[in-house]
């Protein structure tokens, strides 16, 4: 019911936006705010719902281009290299994905030396390399529901792996520490994480880490993957090496790519939140900032469209909402979505 409810609260938003887009012009301008959404990498479905929400807030706004790039693959230098010729470029604002929290610092502050406003979504710069930090939701309850979902999966008895994205990613390491956290309840007692793998948001990789968890922890009851990429190949493993109902699997993953394993069983639920509208809320939140109506301090409330109000908390953090909990009940009412 409630999942129902929030499926018509999105269709809503989404006629209303369409139906205001109609009047607005469609074509970038020379005068238009360019905004950049520069993702982890490309070819990842998550982030190509994220710059869906770029454009759609860009339509909205009506004075911003929304351009979306990333690296080839899940680098720190690669999105460095990128910022550099941004800064070249003189474009207006810059809302990141970060490969890594610290090592971005750096060129992020060359970008707003520069005059470019810089903001990080998803996976957030440090303090410094940035104004405001968008968080999907609160990383502890990310990390929380992750432990519960594969608990409620395994009957709350048995190893389990989390096969994560990038080791330097500052989204997946927040909710893992915090996996750690929630597995002091003894609730979790019987179950033990035995390692954490990395497949660096690279389907080929993280399908071989999936296998070699496999094969290292014959015993594994479980693998809690906080990633798009690395729940979508884990699942294909879990098939193809006949682990299905041997090997339970959840995570974070999108409806649109793993409604075919959560409706066979492989996947019996995961939990994410909608994509497109963190893409919109950063380009929203940019858009605010380079046009000077809210100067990005602590307590500033950012008028963002269909998302209401963003409240930029201490050190620059904001929070977009909560996270949704997938099965098979309700995973083709989204699947369509995002
Ligand atoms: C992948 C990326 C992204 C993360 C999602 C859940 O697409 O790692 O940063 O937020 O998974």
């Amino acid at each position: 019911m409630r999942n129902k409810s929030i499926l018509i609260v999105l269709i809503l938003a989404l006629m209303t936006t369409m139906a205001f887009a109609a009047g607005q012009k469609e074509a970038a301008t020379s005068q238009d705010l360019k905004i950049v959404l520069l993702v982890k990498s490309l070819g990842n479905g998550f982030f190509e719902a994220v710059a869906d929400g770029g454009v759609e807030a860009a339509k909205e706004l009506g004075n911003v281009e929304s351009i979306y790039m990333g690296p080839s693959s899940a680098t720190a230098e690669g999105q460095i290299e990128i910022i550099e010729t941004l800064i070249a470029q003189k474009v207006d604002g810059i809302a990141i994905s970060a490969n890594d929290p610290d090592a971005l610092v750096p060129v992020c502050k060359k970008a707003m030396k520069a005059g470019i406003r810089v903001i990080s979504f998803d996976s957030n710069v440090s303090a410094g390399g940035r104004e405001v930090a968008l968080a999907p939701s609160d990383s502890k309850l990310i990390g929380t529901q992750q432990v519960r979902l594969i608990g409620e999966l395994i009957d709350f008895k048995g190893q389990i792996a989390v096969l994560s994205a990038t080791a330097q990613a500052t989204n997946q390491n927040e909710w893992i520490g915090f996996m750690y956290e929630a597995m002091k309840d003894p609730a979790y007692k019987d179950m033990e994480i035995v390692e954490v793998v990395y497949g660096d948001d690279a389907a080929d990789k993280s399908y071989r880490e999936a296998v070699g968890l496999f094969e290292k922890y014959p015993d594994l009851k479980g693998i809690i993957s906080p990633t798009t990429v690395g729940i979508l190949s884990a699942s294909k493993a879990i098939e193809d090496e006949g682990k299905k109902g041997k090997v339970q699997i959840t995570g974070l993953g999108l409806p649109s790519e793993m409604q075919h394993y959560i409706e066979n069983g492989t996947c019996g639920q995961m939990a994410l939140w909608n994509p497109v509208d963190l893409g919109y809320s950063a380009t929203y939140i940019l858009a605010r900032l380079i046009s000077g109506d809210v100067a990005g301090k602590a307590g500033d409330k950012i008028d963002a469209g269909k998302m209401g109000t963003i409240v930029i908390g201490e050190g620059g953090n904001s929070i977009m909402g909560e996270p949704f909990v997938f099965n098979k009940d309700n995973i083709a009412d989204f699947a369509s979505i995002f």
